[in-house]
């Protein structure tokens, strides 16, 4: 991909949606073992496959010194008493930091170290949360909206979700 030209994307802080965007679903089908009762994530796939997030990217190169862009729209829900998430991912460039800046609804960001150091902080409209470089990160809707936030982060960061899938965050958000 060739280095873009300046340019504006629009966004909607609402719907999250980005005018210029290109978009990806999760359904649950897409992450049963994220969940600690798996039984009854099966279930809800088979009683209609819910969507779980969206993301809406701007596409732009790949490389260091690049700046990726995206919008996440998190449905509210629950599997069991744990709410619904994101995947969550190591960047496989460890030194690859992100900013969250939270648009709209209640949630938190549920982050780990490779030596299982666990930490949570919150997002919610207003929020701007800082992931450190080396920091696995994963999004939870703890409320009855959507979860709608937009990340930055360097074009180079990458994903490992492998690590996650193997050994999970270590904490999970339930309603009480
Ligand atoms: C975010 C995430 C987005 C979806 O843009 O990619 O919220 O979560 P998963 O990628 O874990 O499915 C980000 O952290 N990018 O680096
Ligand atoms: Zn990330």
């Amino acid at each position: 991909m060739d280095d873009p030209r300046p340019f504006a994307s629009m966004l909607d802080f609402e719907t999250g949606h980005i005018d210029t965007a290109v978009s990806k679903s999760r359904h649950l089908s897409d992450m049963v073992s994220a969940y600690e009762d798996q039984d009854a994530a099966r279930a809800m796939v088979e009683q209609g496959d819910p969507l779980v997030y969206e993301v809406h990217e701007i596409e732009v190169p790949r490389r260091n010194g690049q700046l990726l862009s995206s919008t996440t729209v998190l449905q509210p829900g629950r599997v069991g008493d744990e709410y619904f998430m994101t995947k969550g991912h190591f960047h496989v460039n460890e030194a690859a930091a992100e900013i969250y800046v939270g648009l709209r609804g209640t949630g938190a960001v549920v982050l780990r170290t490779r030596d299982g150091e666990v930490d949570v902080v919150e997002l919610e409209a207003g929020s701007i949360a800082y992931i450190p470089p080396s920091w696995a990160h994963r999004t939870v809707n703890t409320g009855e909206e959507e979860l709608v936030f937009y990340a930055i982060f360097p074009g180079d960061a990458g994903y490992d979700y492998e690590t996650i899938e193997r050994e999970g965050f270590g904490t999970r958000l339930r309603a009480t």
